[in-house]
């Protein structure tokens, strides 16, 4: 097995806007990263991913970029910023880059071009189409609802945005769009970041001509995206991007893939292929979805076990998995997969035991290590996020009951993973002085940093304690995986071995006493047990009983 740093890292994911604010404007900000890095350094983590920090008019958070080259003025400056990542790599901790090029900002200079006449240089730089018979070109639909395409007076033409209004999708088959991005990813890694992650990268492939979904299928809620989902020359450009600007450099690369399968992440990761290093997928985090993702199903531990154990099949020795839980985008995990409640402690470190101990690269999001769980949202007004506010407009107008939407939203909504980070018991979570962009969670006096580094046995511990055993243990980054008692609802167990190191992991996702035996041949050598959430004294016996979400990691 290819040994790599990003394989060996733990990477932990700032949604920058809801980390840390210093100047009391009530939106955190780059400085805000910086106090906070010895935090970091105390948890042990090796890369910080940050979500988009570029110049933006924050339709959707700055996922829609105005200027690749500048600092969103609410993080404050492009000094800011240098300084950060001095101050992160004089700690051994790296920057991880979010890369948007999908899209920009309708107002990004590019954009501002395109729209003004049909033989402007930078039209092509966009999608521009004919409308049918005064209906948009094609019946596409957006992420955040409705119709992909926005009608401009100006020139008579609609435009392509898979994502928000304010989103314009770039034209990835204009050769000087990809020259374009190419020399800005160069000035950025040219500054000495250590990587990106790409958002929706396979997306920028359409199929030519932009055709009508004529079945109408919709794939995860949406029309269209057959069309543009891992489309035709996606792995060209991804190997043009390799060749022109990757493999100059020693970074890390994530890319942000809806509707990807391990055979078509195969084509992405695998190491002669030359795209990307691993990728973030969507099957776990559609274990608990109908149609789309305000669609809420109950979850199996079966399934979760058969995707984790498929994907780590399809890549093993030829390519690499990530693994998270949640994100900028995704409820709290503790509120999804475990129990928020009496065990939120232990089902928090039962999760992370998994996250940390399965083979591939873990993510954690911020807050995640103290626990942190969703919000409850009292009413419409206190959501932020646009793909909420779209959605449940949408669903008003179908006439839907407030209720019935509310209740969904407060599952589903991705703005329960970006109320503020929760730093102490005082006024905002200590948060900030001013007044916060976002409702914070109510449940901040219980949940907070300040207690977490407090006690000795908090989740903050217990993460830094896992990532020590990474360091520790090449066998928990490289080992293979035999899959134990695969078909039980309630346990997931599994054992990890590289050389002959040998590890036993067994997780009780349940709320449930239950018996676990031990396979015999493991009684030869006497295990060791690496860590815990429950007290546990005694050795290791041929039957167990775990607590409720009991998580015990042995060596063996
Ligand atoms: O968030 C989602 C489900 O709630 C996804 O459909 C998400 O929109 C999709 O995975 C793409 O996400 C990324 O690009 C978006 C941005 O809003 C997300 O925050 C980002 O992670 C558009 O740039
Ligand atoms: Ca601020």
């Amino acid at each position: 097995m290819q040994r790599k740093w990003w394989k060996e890292a733990v990477v932990y994911q700032i949604y920058p806007r809801s980390f840390y604010d210093t100047n009391g404007d009530g939106i955190g900000d780059l400085q805000g990263i910086i106090t906070k890095l010895d935090y970091l350094k105390e948890l042990g983590i090796d890369v910080i991913w940050l979500n988009p920090i570029y110049q933006s008019p924050n339709a959707d958070n700055g996922y829609d970029i105005s200027d690749y080259y500048g600092i969103m003025d609410e993080f404050g400056t492009m000094s800011d910023f240098d300084e950060l990542l001095s101050q992160a790599h004089k700690r051994g901790i790296k920057i991880v880059m979010d890369l948007v090029v999908n899209h920009t900002s309708d107002e990004h200079k590019w954009f501002l071009e395109s729209r003004k006449s049909k033989d402007n240089p930078y039209r092509e730089f966009y999608f521009w189409k004919k409308g049918k018979n005064g209906r948009p070109p094609n019946n596409w639909t957006s992420f955040f609802s409705g119709s992909a395409w926005e009608y401009d007076p100006l020139t008579n033409e609609y435009y392509l945005h898979l994502f928000a209004v304010k989103q314009p999708d770039l034209n990835w088959d204009n050769p000087m769009v990809r020259q374009e991005i190419y020399k800005m990813m160069k000035w950025w890694l040219d500054k000495g970041i250590d990587g990106f992650r790409m958002d929706v990268i396979n997306l920028i492939s359409k199929v030519e001509g932009l055709p009508d979904d004529i079945q109408g299928e919709r794939q995860g809620g949406l029309v269209g995206a057959k069309y543009y989902a891992n489309g035709p020359k996606v792995h060209q450009y991804l190997q043009e991007m390799n060749k022109e600007v990757l493999s100059k450099y020693d970074i890390m690369t994530v890319g942000e893939t809806p509707f990807v399968t391990p055979e078509i992440a195969k084509l992405y990761v695998e190491y002669d292929r030359n795209e990307l290093n691993m990728l973030f997928h969507f099957e776990l985090m559609d274990i608990d979805c109908g149609n789309s993702k305000w669609d809420i199903k109950p979850w199996k531990l079966t399934d979760f076990k058969k995707i984790m154990y498929k994907w780590y099949l399809a890549l093993k020795d030829k390519g690499w998995n990530s693994l998270y839980l949640n994100n900028h985008d995704q409820p709290r995990m503790v509120s999804r997969f475990g129990n928020d409640k009496e065990y939120r402690v232990e089902s928090a470190k039962l999760l992370a035991t998994f996250l940390h101990t399965w083979q591939g690269t873990p993510y954690i999001y911020q807050g995640e290590e103290i626990g942190m769980t969703n919000c409850k949202f009292e009413s419409i007004d206190e959501f932020r996020d646009i793909e909420t506010l779209n959605w449940y407009n949408d669903m008003k107008k179908q006439g839907k009951s407030d209720e019935k939407l509310l209740d969904i939203l407060n599952k589903r909504s991705r703005d329960h993973a970006r109320t503020p980070m929760q730093w102490d018991d005082t006024k905002n979570a200590g948060f900030t002085t001013g007044i916060p962009w976002i409702k914070v969670n109510p449940n901040y006096k219980e949940i907070n940093v300040k207690k977490a580094l407090e006690d000795k046995n908090s989740i903050f511990y217990y993460y830094k304690k896992l990532i020590e055993l990474r360091k520790k243990y090449p066998v928990i980054v490289y080992g293979d995986i035999t899959m134990l008692y695969e078909d039980d609802e309630k346990i997931f167990a599994y054992t990890r071995s590289y050389g002959n190191q040998r590890l036993l992991v067994v997780l009780n996702f349940s709320e449930d006493n239950v018996n676990f035996a031990v396979p015999k041949e493991m009684f030869t050598n006497s295990p060791q047990l690496l860590i815990s959430n429950y007290p546990v004294n005694d050795n290791i016996q041929e039957k167990v009983i775990l607590r409720p979400y009991e998580a015990r990691v042995y060596k063996i």
